[in-house]
């Protein structure tokens, strides 16, 4: 697994430029975020395959108790198109360091930079048939690999709605399941908070990688006493910061959404925001002084006024695309928070410590950010409550994911 980093961060211009060709995100976010991350990734898990094992556990003096750390076998993984090596990264290293092999499926809009992964894991040395690529469509491959009687273990990142069907599935064999799906994350802003740090963070918590961002902070509850302020400070933001365009220029921030299929979702959610009466107050149309007309560049949009009935308040849009409320007190801020059927990410900007725990405790979602929004760690363990996911990646409570715990208990004196 070192071996295999080494070779992934000499290989990592191109990689990125794989990346960049099959998801459009900007080639400068491919390289110094995605394939640093993939590189760091490899190498934590590596460094934890040695480090894997049980306990003795103290009984009675008759028995000796243990328990063993096993890798649970064959491991299916099917992955998403927003981070494809990313996500093969977050799957593989601990399904690799706990020993299990793993038939792995890149997402059909973005197959090409795991196959070129595959070429240094056979590089790297590992034998033939621990790492298996098999791309495809989703309902053959991924199908396929989810109701298979000899994969032991399924692991998916995708939308809430395959994440069920893949349960389904899975239970024909009783597959263990790790999985992380959609979100409609909150980020609240306190009165109190600092909020030109605030706007910042609102602004690449949403807009960053297109907005393709499963912990995407994409419900901003702003207090009704700094709502406008923070406002206009989240508009300077977008402004001074998303450049739209061509993802292999330098300056450009935000390149096309992935597909014709995402880029016409969100321009559905526009639509929707329009029709139900929320504010437009910035952005809201395809971005046509980009890619010579052609490619699916969407201007970042801002609906304001949004109440928690509206279809863009409650669902996932996967696009820049960001809603802001209104909220008065630190309860109504919860509740709203809390009104969604997703739990993946939160975010809470405030500068009162006090405030800061208690909202971090009572928030429903597996991950919290304080005074900043999507800074995650692959040392610290993510995913999702409620609809958001089952288990979770990353950090050591990644590896719980991928081994099963024998337990042995030996005799040492009690005759029968
Ligand atoms: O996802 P799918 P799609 C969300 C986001 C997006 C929406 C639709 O809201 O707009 O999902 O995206 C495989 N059996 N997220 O349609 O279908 C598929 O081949 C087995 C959030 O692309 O979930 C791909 O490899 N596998 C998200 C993977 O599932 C199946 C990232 C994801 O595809 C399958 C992506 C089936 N029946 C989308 N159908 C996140 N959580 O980060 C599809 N697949």
């Amino acid at each position: 697994m070192y071996k295999l980093a080494g070779l992934i961060e000499s290989h990592a211009e191109t990689l990125a430029s794989i990346e960049t060709w099959d998801n459009g995100k900007p080639y400068s976010v491919a390289l110094n975020d995605d394939l640093a991350e993939v590189v760091l990734c490899f190498r934590y898990y590596a460094g934890w395959a040695d480090k894997i094992h049980g306990q003795t556990i103290s009984t009675t003096p008759q028995k000796l108790a243990y328990t063993l750390r096993q890798p649970i076998g064959v491991c299916g993984q099917i992955i998403p198109w927003n981070y494809p090596l990313a996500m093969a990264a977050w799957k593989l290293g601990p399904a690799l360091a706990c020993g299990n092999t793993v038939v792995i499926k890149a997402a059909e809009q973005t197959p090409l930079s795991i196959l070129y992964l595959a070429s240094l894991i056979k590089e790297a040395g590992f034998p033939a048939g621990v790492v298996n690529v098999l791309n495809g469509y989703g309902k053959e491959a991924g199908a396929a690999i989810a109701s298979h009687m000899d994969v032991d273990k399924i692991a998916f990142t995708g939308s809430t709605a395959t994440g069920k069907q893949i349960m389904k599935m899975a239970a024909v064999n009783m597959k263990n399941i790790t999985l992380e799906t959609g979100g409609k994350s909150p980020l609240i802003v306190f009165e109190d908070a600092d909020l030109e740090q605030a706007a910042k963070w609102a602004h690449i918590g949403i807009m960053s990688n297109q907005g393709q961002i499963c912990t995407a902070t994409s419900r901003l509850l702003v207090q009704a006493p700094i709502y406008q302020a923070f406002i206009s400070k989240f508009h300077a933001a977008i402004s001074s910061t998303s450049k739209v365009g061509d993802p292999f220029s330098e300056s450009t921030f935000q390149g096309p959404q992935v597909t014709r299929a995402q880029y016409e979702r969100v321009l559905s959610y526009i639509e929707s925001g329009r029709s139900e009466g929320a504010t437009l107050t910035t952005g809201g149309h395809p971005q046509k002084d980009v890619g010579s007309g052609k490619g699916f560049f969407i201007e970042p949009t801002v609906f304001t006024d949004v109440r928690p009935e509206m279809k863009i308040y409650r669902e996932e849009v996967f696009g820049p695309f960001v809603v802001v409320a209104k909220f008065e007190t630190e309860d109504e801020a919860l509740r709203m928070a809390n009104d969604t059927t997703y739990g993946l990410g939160s975010a809470v900007f405030t500068r009162d410590v006090e405030r800061a725990h208690r909202v971090a405790a009572r928030i429903e979602a597996g991950m919290v950010w304080v005074n900043s929004s999507n800074d995650s760690d692959i040392r610290v363990p993510f995913g999702g409550v409620k609809q958001s996911g089952v288990g979770r990646e990353l950090g050591e409570a990644g590896l719980e994911a991928y081994c099963q715990t024998k337990a042995v208990h030996v005799n040492m004196g009690t005759r029968l």
